[in-house]
């Protein structure tokens, strides 16, 4: 007697698993450190594309013996795990491991910028100083570098301070820089940063070309208590199809309103900018 659920069992191919315990990004000077949140990986084995996984990924591979295996990092945009996606601006890992059926093999991923990657701003606040200013403040906010600890690590960062007062509390801090030169045609922009808020954040460009000169809110991060918090921002909706001679000036924008009391504020680190040129 056969039953067709019986023989689909006795039939079932048998996966390999690959297990991807580390991974980590090498950087060239003026690429910035490797601070990242690689969220997971898209892989493909023997150029068949295999699927696209979150770490912590245990990843089935019906295939055996020597496997070459290109792994792509991916990154969630916006902090959102539904808008989960390729962080193209790294080199596919290309590698050969050998693969058998039930049995685990383990894999270190190690990521570079690829040779065309245009990296127009990395910030890590090391040297105590930075590109990134107070365009606009009231008496009282303080603007400063800090040591605080990342990941385990002490480290310097920009820190902003709202104290108590009786009135409401702003601050515009900004890249220095108008960057321009970016690409309009629909290639992805990459901003990332660690960030660390008690008080809601705003990321917004200011656009200039022309004379015209706009501020484009993009994403309002929300307060994210003692926790540093990695974020990877796609700017290429508000890049793609300016005029090429627009310029773009990245703001960080913080309230604190009369109702909230005590020592408030926000601070980050470790800030890179990358595109394909
Ligand atoms: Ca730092």
């Amino acid at each position: 007697m056969t039953c067709s659920s019986c023989q689909k069992a006795e039939t079932s191919p048998i996966p390999a698993y690959l297990i991807i315990d580390s991974t980590r990004i090498v950087c060239q000077q003026d690429q910035g450190n490797g601070s990242h949140d690689i969220a997971g990986v898209q892989v493909f084995a023997n150029q068949e594309f295999i699927g696209n996984f979150l770490f912590p990924a245990r990843i089935p591979i019906l295939k055996s013996g020597l496997v070459a295996l290109s792994i792509n990092p991916m990154i969630r945009i916006n902090g959102a795990s539904s808008q989960f996606t390729v962080f193209r601006t790294l080199n596919t890992l290309d590698t050969s491991v050998l693969l058998e059926a039930t049995k685990e093999t383990h894999l270190s991923a190690a990521f570079r910028f690829k040779s065309n990657a245009q990296i127009d701003w990395q910030e890590d606040f090391e040297d105590q100083s930075s590109t990134l200013v107070p365009l606009s403040r009231q008496k009282g906010d303080t603007a400063y570098m800090a040591q605080e600890t990342l990941r385990g690590a002490s480290t310097w960062v920009y820190r902003v301070d709202f104290e108590d007062s009786d009135t409401t509390k702003k601050i515009d801090l900004g890249s220095f820089r108008n960057f321009m030169g970016w690409p309009k045609d629909g290639t992805e922009i990459f901003l990332e940063f660690d960030i660390r808020c008690d008080v809601p954040v705003q990321l917004a460009l200011r656009r200039k070309s022309a004379g015209n000169s706009s501020y484009v809110p993009y994403l309002l991060l929300n307060k994210t208590g003692n926790q540093w918090k990695r974020f990877y921002c796609n700017l290429v909706y508000e890049v793609s199809g300016q005029a090429p001679d627009t310029e773009f000036q990245i703001l960080f924008s913080a309230d604190k309103l009369n109702s909230e009391t005590g020592s408030l504020g926000f601070a980050l680190d470790n800030i890179r900018l990358s595109y394909l040129n």
